[in-house]
């Protein structure tokens, strides 16, 4: 499959709430669109790096310098035989992995459509529908959380997540687990503790949790498998796995016994699949991640959560959760169960809206063959 063009697309979407987390508030999110022109059509990748290098050091202004710099020239440079193929044009290249995952997305959904399947079933994915839950941000107190929450449950949200941070963590939790008792809950706290916080953490093993998000800092797996030792309650690494290194050393150094896993953080859906396949071998189960995605990047993951170790729900909300106008078409919306129903139709699944892209898009720049 030959691309001719590589056109990236600056966005920002306002949020429908505000979101916060331990790393603060966000209004808005800034994302870059990769589009893939080919004689078929074009393909779409989102790139989840935020305007801030908080939660990754990765920036939409870091990976549009990446993108037009190293990736689209990769692309660009001679036909794409499949993913493995695409991956060994940047395997020299470090880091880097939101802005590579956008534009293998693409690529695999070309590559999908040209196939004649679902960018779900390319990958090996195999449930028509997949289990998943809501991440609610931190609120002003413990009643606006339970609030918060209820209104969740009541829109049908089988699983609930609660973003804490070091004084708004024990107090928020327990209003939450004496509102709703048999509620399947887990918090995330995006590193916001160090290991001299064991005592404030404990308490957590109280609430029946599935599990607890990154408490530490982000590339320290050593100090996880020390504080994991002291937790009944699974701990589920986020931001340290990066690799299928990082995630085999965190589970033999039982840093964690859960892992979660997104696109743009280990760089595509091939390491994805890599990450989720040595999971599955070593007996530990993942769940996927989110990035408040748009519906490009929220139907690969959609795609991602249909393989079989996806044993947990997926931050994988409907498309009303985020945005009022999504750029891509149809929308997710959550069936009964709390499953979202994995797309269907040939490659990527989704349609851009290019009318609503146009009102999101900042800035735009169309790449060619040298
Ligand atoms: O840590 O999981 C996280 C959003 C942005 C950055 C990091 C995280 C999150 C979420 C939101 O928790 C998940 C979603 O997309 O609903
Ligand atoms: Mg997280």
């Amino acid at each position: 499959m030959a691309i001719e063009q590589v056109a990236l697309h600056l966005i920002a979407m306002p949020l429908v709430t505000p979101f916060e987390t331990s790393f603060g508030r966000q209004t808005e999110r800034e994302a870059i669109i990769v589009e893939l022109r080919s004689a078929a059509g074009s393909g779409w990748g989102e790139c989840v790096a935020g305007d801030s290098p908080s939660y990754s050091y990765e920036t939409t202004d870091s990976a549009w310098s990446v993108l037009s710099r190293w990736l689209a020239p990769a692309v660009l440079a001679r036909p794409v035989a499949d993913l493995a193929d695409l991956h060994s044009r940047w395997a020299w290249m470090r880091g880097h992995h939101m802005a590579r995952a956008a534009v293998e997305q693409a690529a695999a959904s070309l590559l999908a459509a040209e196939q004649g399947e679902s960018l779900a079933a390319f990958i090996g994915g195999a449930r028509a529908a997949v289990p998943v839950g809501v991440s609610v941000g931190i609120q002003s107190s413990p009643e606006a959380l339970v609030d918060t929450v209820a209104g969740y449950l009541a829109q049908g949200y089988g699983r609930v997540k609660l973003k804490i941070k070091p004084g708004k963590d024990i107090a928020f939790v327990k209003a939450v687990r004496a509102a709703f008792p048999d509620v399947p809950l887990q918090v995330d706290a995006n590193s916001a503790y160090t290991l001299a916080d064991a005592d404030l953490l404990r308490p957590l093993d109280e609430f029946n949790l599935l599990l607890i998000e990154q408490p530490l800092d982000h590339d320290d797996i050593y100090e996880h498998s020390l504080l994991q030792r002291q937790l009944q309650t699974p701990i589920c690494l986020d931001e340290s796995i990066l690799t299928v290194q990082h995630a085999r050393a965190a589970l033999e150094l039982a840093a964690c016994r859960i892992i979660n896993i997104k696109v743009g953080r280990v760089g595509g859906l091939l390491p994805a699949r890599q990450i989720h396949d040595l999971c599955q071998a070593l007996g530990a189960p993942v769940w996927c991640g989110g990035m408040l995605e748009t519906g490009i990047g929220r139907a690969a993951n959609l795609a991602l959560a249909s393989l079989p170790n996806f044993r947990l729900p997926g931050d994988i909300s409907a498309s009303s959760r985020y945005y009022q106008t999504d750029i891509a078409e149809p929308t997710f919306s959550l069936n009964p169960d709390s499953t979202i129903s994995v797309p269907t139709s040939l490659g990527l699944g989704v349609t851009v809206h290019r009318e609503a892209l146009g009102r999101a898009t900042l800035h735009s720049a169309t790449l060619m063959p040298t």
